[in-house]
């Protein structure tokens, strides 16, 4: 009988590292996680599957907690997931969001260096990097150009990537994805939200929600598909970088017009635009081109944008009226 394989997931404490945990449990691998320390426990993500997945303490700030953690759990496979990054945060804490989502790979990069040069490595890469675009849709070869201290954190994220893969031969893969969400979104981001506000306002808990660019287009897909476009990178027998999102691109008012719609509502009574929530620069249009990672990998997008938009209403819905918090 072979052994499972094992995997180090950074960031399986958020959203993408908690679905990616269950997706290499239904692999059958052995998951590893790295989380930080914090003075309150932040498991929410991961506690249906706490009893399957190790938990290692480290942190993308400090270069000899990931040789140890490497060194514990001897992975074949590493999805450096973990950084700051929530875009607003990036403009109140710049040089952190520098030493964790762009130094962060350089020292996990180190890191597999000096443990096993032969683990695969995944870089969660960002659309933010094409910010104020070159080109529309958005493909691997379109030139970067961030319009925050994230997006610019990001593009060092991949061009290190990208240089210890030319440098040192290592099998690293930089994923380019464009937005993706789910009901475990953090509450901050715009659709989650959205949703939960709706879901809030429907059962007469809030009669309002305060949004900023309504004009700002994203790409949104369904946080599960996409954790699998991360393995699959990691399955080819050379490392490469892929743009992963849907190919469409929706507006921040129709997001609230197809959220508010579900429930029987008119989102015009309720949405407020609040200049606390315009960003000193934004990205106004992104969209990708997913043509290679179709053609290269199959992978496909499950869902659409209306039927994410309801299931994370139908989840908030739930999550209310059950009397839970969110999380
Ligand atoms: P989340 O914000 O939900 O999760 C981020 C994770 O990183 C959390 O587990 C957090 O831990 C961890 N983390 C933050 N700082 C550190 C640190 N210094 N040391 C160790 N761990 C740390 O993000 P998502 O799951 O949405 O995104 C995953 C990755 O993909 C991120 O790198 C993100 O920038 C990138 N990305 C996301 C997209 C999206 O649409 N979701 C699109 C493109 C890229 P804690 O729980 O302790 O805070
Ligand atoms: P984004 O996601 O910045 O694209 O980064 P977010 O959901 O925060 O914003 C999307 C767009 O919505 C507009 N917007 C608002 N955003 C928030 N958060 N709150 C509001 O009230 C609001 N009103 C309008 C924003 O201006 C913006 O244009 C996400 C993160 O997951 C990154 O880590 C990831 O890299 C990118 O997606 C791809």
């Amino acid at each position: 009988m072979t052994a499972n394989k094992r995997a180090l997931i950074t960031g399986i404490t958020g959203q993408d590292g908690s679905y990616l945990a269950d997706f290499l449990l239904q692999k059958e691998y052995e998951v590893f996680g790295l989380v930080r320390r914090s003075s309150t426990i932040n498991f929410s993500r991961i506690e249906h599957i706490q009893d399957r997945v190790t938990l290692i303490s480290g942190d993308m700030l400090d270069e000899m907690s990931l040789v140890q953690a490497l060194s514990q759990c001897q992975p074949q496979e590493v999805y450096n997931l973990a950084a700051q990054s929530f875009v607003p945060a990036s403009w109140a804490q710049p040089v952190f969001t520098g030493e964790a989502t762009a130094l962060g790979v350089t020292r996990i990069l180190n890191a597999i260096r000096t443990v096993n040069p032969a683990i695969r490595f995944y870089q969660a890469s960002s659309s933010e990097m094409f910010g104020k675009v070159r080109e529309v849709p958005q493909t691997e070869q379109t030139p970067f150009y961030p319009r925050s201290p994230y997006g610019v954190a990001k593009v060092y994220g991949h061009w290190i990537t990208v240089n210890y893969r030319e440098s040192y031969g290592l099998h690293a893969s930089s994923g380019i994805l464009f937005n993706h969400e789910s009901p475990r979104r953090g509450l901050e981001f715009v659709t989650r939200k959205v949703t939960h506000a709706v879901a809030q306002i429907k059962l007469g808990m809030a009669n309002e929600v305060r949004l900023g660019n309504l004009d700002s287009h994203r790409d949104w897909g369904y946080a599960p598909d996409y954790v699998r476009a991360m393995w699959l990178m990691l399955q080819q027998d050379k490392p490469d970088d892929y743009v992963v999102s849907t190919g469409e691109t929706h507006a921040v008012q129709e997001l609230c017009e197809v959220a508010f719609e579900y429930v029987g509502l008119n989102w015009r009574d309720y949405v407020k635009q609040d200049p606390r929530f315009m960003r000193p620069a934004d990205v106004d249009l992104l969209v990708g081109n997913p043509a290679k990672v179709h053609a290269k990998l199959g992978w496909e997008p499950e869902v659409t944008f209306k039927e994410l938009v309801q299931i994370m209403v139908d989840a908030d819905l739930k999550l209310l009226r059950d009397g839970k918090k969110a999380r």
